[in-house]
Order: C-alpha cells, then sequence, then structure tokens
C-alpha cells in the first residue's frame, strides 16, 4: 500500500511535470514576429548568466538595426525589454551529452532555420571525459544536421576561460572544432565555424567564466558577421527609401545624435512601439533635440514624408521636425513637420516638404525640437521617406 501511494504520488508529479511542459513549450512559441527562426543553443553563456539575454541582446539590435527580420526559438526564454525576442535553447550547467539528449525534440517543436551552437564549456569545468569531447560534439552536430538537414548550422569555438589550464583545455578542445566542421562541409552539410574564443579576452569575462555585457557584445558581433556571410541565414535585409536609420529605436540611440545640450537615451518605460523610444533630457534651448546626419542621403528637390511620433515627459509645447541644409555656407531651415504636443499620450507629427539647396551641400541635418521651452520629450516611429 505504501509503495502504490509513492507510486500514484510519482504519477501525479510526472503529470504535474507533463503539464508543466506542455504550457512552457505552447507559449514560448508566442513570441514570434514571422521572422527567420533562430535557435540559440548551449548553456549558460547562451542563456546570458551574469547579464541576462547575454549574446542575444546586441544580436537582436544589431538584426532589427540592419532590417533583418529573425524569430529567436527555443523553449527557453529570458533578457530584458532591449532584447525583442526572449526565446532560446540554453541551459546553464549543460554539457554536449545532456544537449545531445535533448536536440532532436526541441528542434523537431522549433524548426530553426539557422542554429548558433556554443556548447563545451561545463565539459571544460567539470573535466568530463576531455578526451572525446571532440567525438561527442561531433555527434550532435550530426544529429543537427540529420534532423534539419537544410538549417545553416554555426559551431562556435568556445569562449576563454580565466582559469589557465582551463583555458588550455578549451584551447585543446577548440582545436578539434575546425577539423570537425570541415568534415560536416565535405559531407555536404550546412555547418560553419565561429572563432568565439579569440573574439574575447579574459578582460571579458565577469566570473572567469560568463562574459561580461562587454564581452558578450561581442560575442554578438561575431555571431553577427558570422550569419551574414551565409547567404539566407537571417534571411535578407528588407530595402527601405526611409532616410532616417533607426528610427523606430529598436536598436538602441544607434544612428542618432545630440544637437545641443542635455542628454539622449533609450527608454523603454514609454514607447509608442516595440521595447524602445528615444528619450531627451536636459535640453537647454528650444531647439536642442534629437537628430540624425543625412548629409549623404537627401537629394535635391526631393519631395519628402515625414512622420514622428512625440510624447513629452510634462509639458504642452509645439513639436517640430526639421532639417537644417548647409550649403555654400548658408544655412536654411525647411519644415518637415509641426503640431502640439503633451505628455498623456503619442502625438503624430507628419507632413510632407520639398527638400532642396543652391550651391554646394555640406551638412543635413535632421532634429526634432520644440518651437519654445525646455521639456523633456520622447520621440518613436520616426520616418523620412
Ligand atoms: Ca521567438
Ligand atoms: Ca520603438
Amino acid at each position: 500500500m505504501r509503495t502504490r501511494t509513492r507510486w500514484l504520488t510519482a504519477t501525479a508529479a510526472a503529470a504535474v511535470m507533463t503539464l508543466a511542459l506542455a504550457i512552457h513549450a505552447g507559449s514560448a512559441g508566442a513570441e514570434s514576429n514571422g521572422g527567420v527562426r533562430v535557435m540559440p543553443l548551449g548553456d549558460s553563456i547562451t542563456e546570458g548568466t551574469q547579464v541576462p539575454g547575454g549574446y542575444r541582446i546586441g544580436l537582436w539590435q544589431r538584426c532589427t538595426g540592419n532590417g533583418y527580420r529573425v524569430d529567436f526559438v527555443g523553449s527557453q526564454f529570458n533578457g530584458p525589454s532591449s532584447l525583442g525576442d526572449h526565446d532560446h535553447e540554453g541551459h546553464p550547467g549543460w554539457r554536449i551529452d545532456q544537449i545531445d539528449a535533448n536536440v532532436v525534440g526541441w528542434l523537431n517543436t522549433y524548426q530553426p532555420h539557422t542554429v548558433l551552437l556554443h556548447i563545451g564549456t561545463n565539459d571544460v569545468l567539470q573535466n568530463f571525459n576531455l578526451s572525446t569531447a571532440p567525438s561527442r560534439l561531433s555527434t550532435l552536430i550530426d544529429h543537427i544536421t540529420n534532423t534539419v538537414p537544410t538549417a545553416e548550422v554555426f559551431v562556435a569555438q568556445i569562449t576563454p576561460l580565466s582559469n589557465t589550464s582551463q583555458d588550455a583545455a578549451a584551447r585543446t578542445f577548440n582545436s578539434a572544432i575546425p577539423g570537425i566542421v570541415q568534415s560536416k562541409v565535405n559531407a555536404g552539410k550546412h555547418v560553419h565555424l565561429v572563432d568565439m574564443h579569440s573574439a574575447l579576452t579574459a578582460a571579458d569575462l565577469t566570473d572567469g567564466i560568463h562574459p561580461t555585457a562587454t564581452g558578450y557584445d561581442k560575442m554578438a558581433a561575431t555571431w553577427f558577421t558570422a550569419l551574414r556571410s551565409v547567404a539566407g541565414s537571417i534571411g535578407n535585409p528588407t530595402t527601405s527609401s526611409d532616410l532616417l536609420a533607426n528610427g523606430n529605436i529598436e536598436a538602441g540611440t544607434s544612428g542618432w545624435s545630440i544637437f545641443g545640450g542635455g542628454g539622449l537615451a533609450a527608454n523603454t518605460a514609454v514607447v509608442h512601439g516595440g521595447a524602445n523610444s528615444l528619450l531627451r533630457t536636459g535640453r537647454t534651448a528650444s531647439w536642442n533635440g534629437p537628430s540624425e546626419d543625412l548629409t549623404s542621403k537627401v537629394t535635391n528637390g526631393k519631395s519628402y514624408t515625414t512622420s514622428v511620433w512625440m510624447r513629452t515627459q510634462t509639458g504642452t509645447p509645439t513639436g517640430k521636425v526639421s532639417v537644417a541644409i548647409t550649403a555654400n555656407g548658408t544655412t536654411n531651415y525647411v519644415v518637415l513637420a509641426q503640431g502640439p504636443v503633451n505628455s498623456s499620450g503619442w502625438t503624430l507629427l507628419t507632413g510632407t516638404a520639398t527638400v532642396s539647396w543652391m550651391g554646394t551641400l555640406s551638412s543635413a541635418r535632421f532634429y526634432v525640437e520644440t518651437t519654445s521651452g525646455t521639456d523633456n520629450f520622447y520621440i518613436d516611429d520616426a520616418s523620412m521617406q
């Protein structure tokens, strides 16, 4: 009887776990923009231990900032709001064999077009049959390419470790990876080598194992370069006639600069669309604003339609969007859009205007200001095309 009770309890617990897994798997796919499915696959360095989201933050921002539409996939979910897609398959503490025991199921569920594999660090840290770690990695890669044969599989040489003997073991493991990848390529598999060890140094580690925010961003840059070198791995960037770079602020402050005094920051608390807006603070004159340099982008005599969503922190000034055109030593200001704005909601400033000049253009600066006062304000979803 006692045995039977225990068995029933165990069965109930198993049922709860199954239900929990089903719910988790069902909700994980909810965060999707319909883009190219990319599975970040590995251990805590994929999960982003020490810096939640890890390299996926900088990779997401590079993809969206350059017009690529990607959908990170996996059963796990974490990271800040600046990471627009929190899905991943990073499992803290896991070794190659543990990923291998589960990978076929994950691949069948999420059907990635691209896999970013960074694994082996825990094999090194646990000194777990290191002499056969390369063959375990080779087997894992085979299980991936057999399950999703058309997927592009990027295999990283693992990041450095601060402990000298552990880093030596990591280097020995890494040294076997190019040959493994080449053997897969020779067999017609879509497998690509990524040197993540050279991308970072021990100075980029926060605890001797996991990267700092700067280190994770170096990983992001290295993944992004590798992805762009393989056609179609993250789709094709959308070509836009928009003169503004990062008008939706989803790549942080990239592309934007401070015109006048004060500061500029990506803001996640008050947004019009996506995860970020741009917050302009500390203005010392009404003309102070966020700006973009359009000198190499504007066409003389062309009519542009401009849209900017604007909102103040406090105050009800008149918002104004202009381009300052300097040619032959003379600066002219073309008003692109203008209207009253407030702090209780977002206002769309939109208009169509022709931008032209006489002589040689030396500067064209797009900026957003107020006609009076120095209220702090947000902008988001800006375009000029
Ligand atoms: Ca997703
Ligand atoms: Ca936005």
